[in-house]
């Protein structure tokens, strides 16, 4: 931004230059590619220098869709994304995407237009350059710049105006040399080893020395939501399918940018065993010893440790024995609970459950498409069943389990995909109640022709398959003809036509052969945008397709962990 914005009086005979366009010649500078919002005064000249100079700008229906999608362009380019909004209301929008942000830790700049123009908001418009540094350094987040509405208009010498030089990408940190030596000798001296990997290490673009880890050292691993395909799931050391058991059992546990948070169970008992060592690598001092004091801690930057530790093992080098009785142990699990899944799936009775559908997406699925999933059951069941093999190509509701970012999510891996290479799909599984928070983006895909797939599995409702038996206590129902019941939705509501009535393709299936035949057209067609609503039966869960009872609130831990109750 410019260090000097007024026009000095002996010069007035120079080009002038309006504040919206020092704005946008300021985010050009910083590597800014795409912006997201709703224009309104005093945003909307803003926008339009920005598009001038070639910044990508795309115009949402809501703010907080705008600045979901800012976040993810700035987890999947490693540059924050912009998100433009009116002061006020827009803001309040917008706020979502922030928090949504700094949960997840993904770069964001949400910039605003206010109404007056003071000192104290001058002082705060000069702090822009650091925004950019604050959104991708050490742990990346939210930032906010204001910007006086008079500031979009006034005309200022060009000669005055010195922008800052595009802020560099964060340095790379190393980890302490004893502790990583230590880590090592920990790791070498485990019985039952874990690996977990989060979505930090994706980030960090971890994924060829991670790799390299699992594979020299023999290790099994478990990604996190977004963890998964930093290494691809269908790695034979990838124990997903057996996750609880080597989350409890294991006694040595390295954390790839892996938080001790809710996702992890807090890293406390009955979920892992008391003495368990933690290894901890991360990027944020404030983030080590969080829960439990880990036996080392790692801090830098997640590739870099990754790299640093694999030349511990290159120098000595070390294997986890394949033949240990931990391995057979996972093996044994995992193959027990793809079998109960694989049950469920080729259940052929009608409306579909979760797992029907699931597994006929899966068939027919991209290996490098972008996965974007929101809803409880239909993301928790989703995630276990449908594959990821490459690093960022996963985004769903996150550390903050945010239903709404889905859409938003969609149209950023959309954009960065015809950036990058053009072809790649994107699917964007929904729940029915996930996709009502943000379903009139379906008009801004339309609008700029995204060939996203939005799949919408639709149980007429928010998560309705609980076990009634285990809730009767706790919940009264009402008579559901008199009072509707607070989960429900209205039934067999036509999410397809929301598509259609933009031009895109809508389809409605209800059984195997027309998902699946719609799934097909829809991947061929590449031109355009389509939405499948998936009919399935409204009390599908786990328990009523014979897998053990849970008693869950919405969006609980436990649905992180499909595989719990069978240990
Ligand atoms: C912003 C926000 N509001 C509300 C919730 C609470 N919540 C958790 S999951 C969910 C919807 C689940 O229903 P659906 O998307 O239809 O998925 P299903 O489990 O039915 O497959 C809601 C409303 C939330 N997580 N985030
Ligand atoms: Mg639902």
């Amino acid at each position: 931004m410019p260090e000097s914005h007024f026009v000095a009086p002996s010069d007035r005979s120079a080009e002038q230059v309006s504040g919206a366009k020092v704005v946008a010649q300021a985010l050009k500078a910083q590597d800014v590619r795409y912006v997201f919002g709703v224009v309104g005064i005093p945003v909307t000249e803003i926008a339009l220098a920005a598009q001038e100079l070639g910044i990508r700008y795309i115009g949402m229906r809501n703010e907080q869709a705008a600045s979901y999608a800012a976040s993810a362009v700035g987890y999947l380019t490693g540059r924050p994304g912009v998100c433009l909004v009116v002061s006020g209301p827009g803001l309040i929008h917008a706020l979502a995407g922030m928090a949504n942000a700094n949960m997840n830790c993904w770069p964001l700049i949400v910039i605003g237009g206010s109404s007056e123009r003071n000192q104290e908001t001058m002082g705060a418009f000069q702090e822009f350059p650091q925004a950019v540094r604050i959104s991708i350094y050490g742990r990346p987040g939210a930032c906010y710049v204001d910007i006086p509405a008079d500031f979009v208009t006034v005309q200022v010498n060009v000669n005055s105006i010195k922008y800052k030089e595009c802020c560099m990408p964060p340095p790379v940190t190393m980890a302490e040399a004893s502790a990583v030596c230590l880590a090592a000798s920990v790791i070498r001296s485990a019985k039952q080893p874990l690996l977990v990997i989060g979505k930090g290490a994706a980030y960090a673009h971890a994924e060829e020395n991670i790799r390299k880890l699992v594979e020299q050292c023999k290790l099994p691993f478990l990604p996190t939501p977004m963890g998964k395909g930093v290494v691809p799931d269908n790695h034979a050391n990838c124990v997903s399918a057996a996750r609880s058991r080597a989350l409890q059992f294991a006694d040595v546990i390295v954390l790839f940018g892996a938080r001790l948070n809710w996702i992890l169970h807090f890293g406390l008992p009955p979920r892992y065993q008391p003495d368990v060592k933690f290894i901890q690598i991360d990027i944020c001092a404030e983030e080590l010893g969080n829960n439990v004091k880990p036996a080392v801690t790692l801090l830098g930057d997640i590739n870099a440790v990754a790299k640093q530790l694999l030349e511990q093992f290159d120098k000595i080098p070390w294997q986890y024995p394949p033949e240990s009785k931990w391995w057979k142990r996972l093996r044994e699990k995992m193959k027990s609970n793809e079998a109960a899944s694989k049950e469920l799936a080729s259940k052929i009775s009608l409306p579909m459950n979760y797992y029907t559908v699931f597994y006929h997406v899966q068939e027919q699925l991209p290996k490098d498409c972008f996965l974007v999933s929101e809803g409880a059951n239909t993301m928790d069941i989703g995630r276990t069943m449908l594959q990821n093999y490459l690093p960022r190509h996963r985004l769903d509701a996150g550390t903050f389990g945010t239903m709404g970012v889905g859409l938003g999510f969609a149209i950023a891996a959309a954009l960065v995909a015809k950036d990058r290479s053009p072809g790649q799909r994107v699917i964007c599984v929904e729940g029915d109640s996930a996709f009502g928070f943000s379903g009139m983006e379906m008009e801004t895909i339309c609008r700029y022709n995204l060939p996203i797939i939005v799949l919408v599995v639709n149980n007429n409702g928010v998560y309705q398959g609980f076990d009634a038996d285990t809730w009767k206590e706790i919940v009264k129902f009402q008579d559901p003809v008199t009072v509707a019941p607070p989960m429900c939705l209205l039934p067999n509501s036509h999410y397809e036509q929301v598509m259609t009535a933009f031009g895109g393709k809508g389809y409605f299936v209800q059984t195997p052969e027309e998902l699946q035949k719609s799934l097909k057209q829809t991947l061929e067609d590449t031109t355009k945008p389509s939405l499948i609503n998936i009919m399935i039966e409204p009390q599908s869960t786990r328990k009523a397709q014979g897998l053990a009872a849970t008693s869950l609130p919405l969006i609980s831990e436990e649905t992180l962990d499909l595989d719990f109750q069978q240990c």
